[in-house]
Parts: C-alpha cells; sequence; structure tokens
C-alpha cells in the first residue's frame, strides 16, 4: 500500500451511508474512484452498489479492503460501535463525523493506538452541496499534515479541503465555531420574522431585505479579530457600546409592542450591558469575547 497523493482515482472505504455519508459516495463515484462501502442497515448500501460501490458484509471486511477509511457516522459513540474489534494496523483514518475538539483529540489518541494514522474533519456543507464545486463546501481538516499531503486529491473530490493544523482538535473547533455563530444568526432571524410576522409584511419581501443587511453587517466580523488580535478595542469604532445599549431599548420596547418575547435577545444584551457598566462604552460589542471566558 503507498500513498495515493500522486493517483486520480484512489480506493477507499466508507463507513456511514446516512444522508451525508450517501452524498459523499455518490461524488467518489461520480469522480471515478473504487469505493468500498459499509452500513449499519444494510439497504442503504443497494443504490450506491448499483451505482457501482462495493459491499462489505462487515466493517472489518470494509476496513480491511483499502489502506484510506473515511467515517461518517452518526457521533462519536457510533465510531466505537463501529470500530469495536476492528483491526486498524496500518490504515488511514479520515473521521468526518461531527465530533467535539476534546472527542477528536482522544480519537486520535485511540487510532495511534491502534497503529492507524487519523485525520479529523468537520464538513461545511449540506448533503446536496456535496460533489457541486460551486455550492462553496467544503471541509475543514486537521491532524497529520503529511496523512492530509497524501490523501489531499482523494479528500478534495467531494467538497473543497481546509486544512487548519497538527492539532486534531482543530477542524473540529473551526466547524462548531462557525455553526455556533449560525446559530446565533438564526436566532436573530426567528426574532426578526417574529417582529413582521402578525403585520401586512410578506416573510418573502422582507427575506431579502433581511438577507442584505445580515451580508452588509458581516465587516464587523474582521473588525472583531483585528481589535482581539490587537488588545485595542476602542480602535476604529463604528457604533459604541453606549449607543448600542441604549439602542436595545428601543428593540426591546419593539418586541413587546409587537407581542414577540425577546428571550433570544436578552442574554447577549445582557452581556453588553455588563462590558457597559464596567467602563467600557467607547468600545465596539468585542469585549463581550472576554466575558464569556470562564
Ligand atoms: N446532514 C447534514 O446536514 C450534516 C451536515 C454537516 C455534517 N453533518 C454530520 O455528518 C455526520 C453524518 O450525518 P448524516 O447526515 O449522514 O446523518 P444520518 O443521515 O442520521 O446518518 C447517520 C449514519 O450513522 C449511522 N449510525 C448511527 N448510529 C450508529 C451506530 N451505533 N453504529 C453504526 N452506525 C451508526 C447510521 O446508520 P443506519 O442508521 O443507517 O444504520 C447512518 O449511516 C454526522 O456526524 C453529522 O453531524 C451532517
Amino acid at each position: 500500500m503507498t500513498d495515493n497523493a500522486l493517483e486520480t482515482t484512489a480506493p477507499l472505504t466508507l463507513l456511514g451511508l446516512g444522508a451525508m455519508g450517501t452524498a459523499l459516495a455518490q461524488a467518489w463515484l461520480a469522480a471515478g474512484h473504487d469505493l468500498t462501502v459499509w452500513n449499519r442497515t444494510r439497504s442503504r448500501t443497494e443504490p450506491l452498489v448499483a451505482a457501482g460501490a462495493k459491499p462489505a458484509a462487515t466493517a472489518a471486511e470494509a476496513v480491511a479492503a483499502n489502506r484510506l477509511v473515511v467515517l461518517c457516522l452518526l457521533d462519536d459513540t457510533s465510531i466505537d460501535e463501529t470500530l469495536a474489534g476492528v483491526d486498524l494496523a496500518g490504515k488511514d483514518l479520515v473521521n468526518l463525523t461531527t465530533s467535539t475538539p476534546a472527542q477528536a483529540r482522544a480519537r486520535a489518541e485511540w487510532a495511534a493506538a491502534r497503529g492507524a494514522r487519523f485525520l479529523d474533519g468537520g464538513i461545511m456543507a449540506v448533503p446536496p452541496m456535496i460533489g457541486v464545486p460551486e455550492s462553496g463546501a467544503y471541509v475543514f481538516y486537521s491532524g497529520a499534515g503529511e496523512l492530509f499531503a497524501a490523501h489531499a486529491r482523494t479528500l478534495a473530490v467531494p467538497a473543497g479541503t481546509k486544512f487548519v493544523g497538527e492539532d486534531p482538535g482543530f477542524a473540529a473547533l473551526h466547524d462548531v465555531a462557525l455553526l455556533s455563530a449560525m446559530t446565533g444568526m438564526f436566532a436573530g432571524v426567528a426574532h426578526a420574522f417574529a417582529l413582521i410576522r402578525e403585520e401586512d409584511i410578506a416573510p418573502k419581501e422582507f427575506a431579502p431585505l433581511l438577507a442584505e443587511w445580515l451580508g452588509a453587517m458581516t465587516f464587523s466580523v474582521h473588525k472583531a479579530a483585528d481589535q482581539l488580535q490587537s488588545g485595542e478595542y476602542a480602535k476604529e469604532v463604528v457604533s459604541n457600546l453606549a449607543m448600542q445599549v441604549a439602542g436595545n431599548a428601543t428593540l426591546l420596547r419593539t418586541a413587546d409592542e409587537q407581542g414577540v418575547s425577546p428571550e433570544l435577545l436578552t442574554p447577549y444584551m445582557e452581556l453588553m450591558e455588563r462590558r457597559l457598566a464596567a467602563g467600557h462604552g467607547d468600545e465596539d460589542t468585542t469585549g463581550v469575547v472576554d466575558l464569556l471566558r470562564r
């Protein structure tokens, strides 16, 4: 078995054929890869076998088939259940199962103890984006750089790749940080739609305004990063905290007038008020990051 950096259609094994695993499998098959598949519920392999995949009767058989073994299972526990007792010596494991950073680091040690090389991945896409280059889909990878390089060509087939470092926890950390920011954004979107919901404003007419506004505000991400790195939170402030906290009263009063619960907004507003009370009214909201540290 050799590294497959120069092979355009290297053989590989995929364990887990849920919505995401199936999309990954379809992309590798479409690109001409020799793909061995296994899934706990065997019926899920059938459409892929019809498309050219090789079925394995057991996870152990699937792992034995190829050096490169990709995991796309539900969670960390399902990896333990799937790979219990399976010989991993000499294998290159790439785990695309969503994990926490600590789980990814522990999994890297677990793999090393079994004689396998390990790379963790965090998928920044939903299944329909996989295998569609223009979708913007990509996967964060972290772990052994040489392992990423060895399989870079194969890993780039279903989605773009971003290698974020040798610490095996970094892919999961990047993944979860982006997902956490998305969750906050979804909370804001839900609140905005709730405000207009009972009025004669069509959500479909409001949506482009909302999307455009959120896009216009993304400059603040870069500004916060600049302030965090320099430690100068009062540098190039556009909308100072004192003004923003005063403005929060209008947001809360409007919620009340519209009969909308403020519960998605108030935790963040309370942090802004704490920062203001500590004497940082001349800053932006970057100081909230410090308040979140436990
Ligand atoms: N789908 C998405 O939108 C997101 C996008 C970002 C990344 N996530 C993560 O990808 C992992 C897999 O997600 P999925 O969408 O494929 O999930 P399901 O369709 O629910 O399929 C789950 C597969 O895991 C198998 N499985 C579950 N438990 C076990 C177990 N104990 N032992 C062996 N396999 C197990 C399941 O098998 P089966 O139910 O068909 O028998 C599926 O193959 C995930 O980490 C997302 O967070 C997806």
